[in-house]
Order: C-alpha cells, then structure tokens, then sequence
C-alpha cells in the first residue's frame, strides 16, 4: 500500500464540490451513489442511516505519525455523504475513548498498515482496501453504463484488485487479471481470466481498473482507443501522456470513493 502524504491531500477538501461535479459528469453518479453501488445499499438506507449514525474520525500518530489534513479530509468526504462527523481532539486511544464517550457509533482510524472504519452497534469492521475496490468497480460501471457480460482487465491482484473483481464478477462483468507476482496470480478465482502479459492485455480490454503501486508505467499507444480506466492505485498508472488523451475517461482519487464506499459498507 502506498502511504499518502500531506501533499496529495492538500487542498482537495475545499475542491470536493468540484471533484464530485467530475464524477457526476464521467459516471452518472454521484459520490454517494458511487458508494451505494459498490456497498450494495441503497440511497434510502444510506440517507436513513445518516439520520442514525454519528461519525469519529480518530488521528493515529503511530509508525510514521499522523499525515496533515488526512483526518480532517475523511471528515470531509463523510459529511459530503450527509453524515455528521468530528475529528477527535485526542488522538490513538485517547481519541477512540472520545469518540465513544461522545456517542459516535461508527470509527474511522488509520496507521499506516490498516484503515479501518468501525461500526460499534453491529461490531461490522470495513477495510479501506476492500471498500476503495468495491467502489472503483462501481465507478467504472458508471463510466461504461453496466459492465454485465463485458470484459474487464484488473491489474494488480492485492486487496484494493482483487475486492474490484469480486465486485465486477458481481455485476456480471467477465474479469480477467494481470498480476507481475505469479502467488497472486495463483489466488485469482476459477471464473476470472489469467492474463499472462500485459503489454498485449492492454491492447485488446476497453475497460481497466488500475490497482497497483507503480507509476507511469501505462502510454498512449498501450491503450485501446475506447479505453475507460478506473485507478484507485496510488501513484497513477498512466504516463502523463496518456492520462491527457484519455483524461475524460479516467477516474483517480487519493481517498475519496474508498471512504464513501467504507461508510456505506459499514452502515450496510
Ligand atoms: C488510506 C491511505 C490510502 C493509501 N494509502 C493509505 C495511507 O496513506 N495510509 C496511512 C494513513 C496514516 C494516517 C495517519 C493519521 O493521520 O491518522 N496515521
């Protein structure tokens, strides 16, 4: 997993109005309807459960420490989604023991092995990799207007690829996978494709979910030119070349649709 730093966070609270006006206009969806998709709830449950629900955000200062603006950002994506939620005061324990002394039900914390959203009352426990692929899937679904019966390429086989394809098998897409690492490839499931090069994959799948930590790796002339990639890999895949041709059909954030689709997997 790649660990943030402040300056891919910085600035982007106060741009979130205009980044969902981008997702709006690339899938159909908004952030919300982007989580519900791929948290398999509906808008109702999810306005319901915002009516329900309050929302900690806890600072962890282990390992590496607290990254600037991280808390105070997936406070923002959570209130964009209708919920009411605080960043605690303390952090680590000190703040978990805040925020449940200030009857917050659901607990969003992170270090830098695991980013975790926990709901107290039905004790369900969401993983960020997991609710980020489920959402990216669902993102690209947008983007494709249905994915049932076509054929998806998902690079990259480690918890954020290989909940993508589960969620893609789920909305009847055909899932094939590339993974540089032959023990991942072994995990893929009997009814998902193995692609052996990717070179040559990506000159035959319009439709890609980039999950892996290299950038850069991805040019212009590796693509089909339908290609419609979905990237909730941290650094982005694509070249800068290839990212300005194909810009209107690419969706990448550092933390946004992965937090929605957290919540929305945890208020399920
Ligand atoms: C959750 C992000 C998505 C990609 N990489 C993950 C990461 O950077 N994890 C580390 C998060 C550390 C947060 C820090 C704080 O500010 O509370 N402990």
């Amino acid at each position: 997993m790649t660990r943030l730093v402040e300056n891919d966070i910085a600035g982007l609270e106060r741009e979130l109005d205009v980044y969902e006006e981008e997702l709006l206009k690339k899938t159909g969806l908004n952030l919300s309807e982007v989580a519900c998709a791929g948290g398999n709830i509906t808008i109702h449950d999810l306005r319901k459960a915002a009516q329900s629900y309050r929302v900690a955000v806890v600072p962890i200062t282990s390992g590496e420490g607290v990254i600037g603006g991280f808390t105070q950002f997936v406070a923002s994506i959570i209130r964009k989604m209708g919920f009411q939620a605080t960043v605690t005061e303390e952090t680590d324990v000190a703040g978990f023991y805040e925020g449940v002394c200030q009857e917050n039900e659901i607990i969003f914390m992170a270090d830098d092995k695991k980013f975790i959203a926990l709901n107290l009352r039905t004790k369900k426990v969401i993983d960020n990799g997991y609710g980020t692929g489920r959402g990216f899937g669902a993102a690209l679904a947008g983007m494709a207007d249905g994915l049932a019966g076509r054929e998806v390429l998902v690079i990259g086989f480690g918890p954020v690829g290989s909940s993508a394809a589960e969620y893609l098998l789920e909305s009847g897409a055909k899932v094939a996978v590339y993974d540089q690492n032959e023990l991942r490839m072994k995990e893929t499931k009997k009814d998902m494709k193995q692609e052996p090069n990717l070179k040559q994959a990506l000159k035959i799948y319009d439709f890609l979910i980039d999950a892996t930590p290299e950038g850069e790796f991805i040019s212009p002339e590796d693509l089909t030119d339908q290609a419609m990639i979905a990237a909730p890999g941290i650094p982005l895949g694509l070249n800068a070349q290839a990212f300005e041709k194909y810009k209107d059909r690419v969706i990448h954030d550092p933390l946004q649709i992965g937090v929605a689709t957290m919540l929305a997997l945890a208020v399920g």
